[in-house]
């Protein structure tokens, strides 16, 4: 187990504003480094978002919006910011690919790949969807469309230079095998090692300016523009400052660099052959999780059925809303996310679990126990939630969590604890009591990287000197509707 520990998200498109999507990937990274910080210490642990803010796409976007794209993109970009500050997630940096920091080391990084030899300029001709940022080919068309976008791919020729990744994709095939480059969950590990066998073109890493003019030149040939998608890459180590920045030296490689299948075979092939390139050591794992729908139906813009974050915090609070987006399904799996029953979770959940427990224990450690119980301790339970919070199974830790919470609201119901108390048996009302205390302890422990503040709060009323009950419940009743 190394001493520090980084992870990233993928740096999202500016095109349009944040979603429960983006969200759900930015609420595990938080997670896990909330989780690591209290393993490691504060200055071991990097987590790195940011924005993908070049290429055709946003300008078109900007365009429709009708500002340039430096406008375009600050503002979006200030939407995702503002959108993790009410989420309270706590990211280390957030790297911009339009900020001078980043496009400085992409530079660096072009030039290196040309001198290595890993370049060669050839003549490209194929259908490009803008909204996928990439050329498709015929297998990849329903009906003629982009079957992600609705639209008819551009035919393009133009002159590229190319990336020698056929030179690579033994080396990272084998690696992948081996999980010295891991791949997690197994399924899209041999989804990829299924890739490669099929084989995989090399891919161009530069576009004519008349076809995408927002990005990146390429600094020997001012006539194209870098492949957004090297440019994008590019942030996991420019953000570090590579290659000398300090950072760079305690960092990387990255411990755990998370995204969904769609951009599967970006981080799985193209990214580690870049590396390769570079001559930079490979990140250890790549955590690939679903694409979900909302109450059964894709997110998209013209749907217009992307939920906000914002709404989801405003309506419920940050840490709910948290809990709420990771108790639906497995990391890994593909699901669907009925947000029109989140409410009834968090009535079920936090208000008749959670917070029930908290004032009946509370309670009657006040009147039973003059609100005193002895030292409270952690237990294995503990590192039991830990450890799958490590290996990304966030809703089975949230599960374990929830059944020590029923169970201690079944061991109320069935002690009586005031039945108890009218025959005088004391010990047993003290014994009871101190179990309800310690499990209430480590449920709050192991809910710290979940939910910071509930847990503190538990913490405070159940470690005080004289307990009492809170004055008012820790999680309102909200109207089902
Ligand atoms: O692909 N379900 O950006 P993007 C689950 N800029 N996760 C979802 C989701 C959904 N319905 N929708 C989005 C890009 N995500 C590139 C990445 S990285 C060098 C460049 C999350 O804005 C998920 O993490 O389309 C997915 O991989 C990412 O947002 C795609 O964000």
């Amino acid at each position: 187990m190394s001493d520090k520990f980084y992870i990233t998200t993928p740096i999202y498109y500016v095109n349009d504003k944040p979603h429960i999507g983006h969200a759900y990937t930015t609420i595990v990274a938080d997670v896990l480094a909330r989780h690591y910080r209290q393993k490691l210490g504060d200055k071991s642990v990097y987590f790195l978002t940011g924005t993908d803010e070049h290429g055709a796409k946003i300008a078109e976007a900007a365009k429709a919006a009708n500002i340039s794209p430096q406008e375009f993109t600050d503002q979006i970009t200030q939407e995702f910011k503002t959108a993790w500050e009410k989420l309270d997630i706590k990211y280390n940096d957030f790297i911009r690919t339009t900020e001078d920091r980043h496009k400085k080391i992409v530079v660096d990084i072009l030039n290196k790949l040309k001198e290595v030899g890993a370049l060669y300029e050839s003549e490209y001709k194929g259908l490009y969807c803008v909204g996928c940022e990439k050329f498709l080919t015929d297998n990849d068309l329903v009906d003629g469309k982009c079957p992600d976008h609705d639209r008819e791919p551009e035919q393009v020729t133009e002159k590229n230079w190319f990336f020698k990744l056929a030179d690579y994709l033994p080396i990272i095939e084998k690696k992948i095998k081996s999980d010295e480059l891991k791949i997690y969950p197994a399924t899209r590990k041999n989804e990829v090692l299924g890739l490669i066998k099929q084989g995989i073109p090399d891919f161009s890493i530069s576009r004519s300016n008349k076809s995408v003019p927002w990005g990146i030149d390429l600094p020997w040939d001012k006539e194209q523009k870098t492949y957004v998608w090297v440019d994008a890459l590019s942030n996991y180590i420019t953000a570090l400052d590579y290659p000398d920045g300090k950072l760079f030296k305690q960092f990387w490689p990255a411990d755990k660099q998370l995204l969904a299948l769609d951009i599967l075979k970006f981080h799985t092939l193209l990214w580690p052959a870049i590396l390769m390139a570079l001559d930079v050591e490979l990140p250890k794992e790549l955590d690939i999780h679903g694409f979900f729908t909302i109450n059964g139906k894709k997110m998209s813009k013209s749907l217009g059925n992307a939920v906000s974050p914002n709404e989801l915090v405003e309506k419920y609070n940050p840490e709910v809303t948290k809990y709420l987006i990771l108790s639906q399904f497995s990391f890994g799996s593909e699901s669907d996310i009925r947000v029109d029953h989140f409410t009834e979770k968090y009535n079920a959940d936090l208000v008749n679990g959670l917070g029930n427990l908290v004032n009946r224990v509370t309670n009657m450690i006040e009147k039973y126990l003059d609100g005193k119980v002895d030292k409270l301790a952690k237990t294995d339970f503990v590192e039991q939630v830990n450890s799958k919070i490590e290996s990304l199974k966030l809703r089975e830790a949230l599960l374990d969590i929830w059944k020590l919470i029923q169970e201690s609201n079944h061991l109320v119901d069935d002690s009586k604890p005031w039945d108890l108390v009218k025959n005088n048996e004391h010990d047993k009302i003290k014994e009871v009591l101190q179990t309800l205390a310690n499990n209430l302890y480590n449920i709050a422990t192991a809910l710290e990287p979940f939910m910071p503040n509930t847990s503190q709060q538990i913490i405070d009323i159940i470690t005080a000197k004289k307990i009492t009950k809170p004055d008012k419940p820790l999680f309102p009743r909200l109207n089902n509707q």
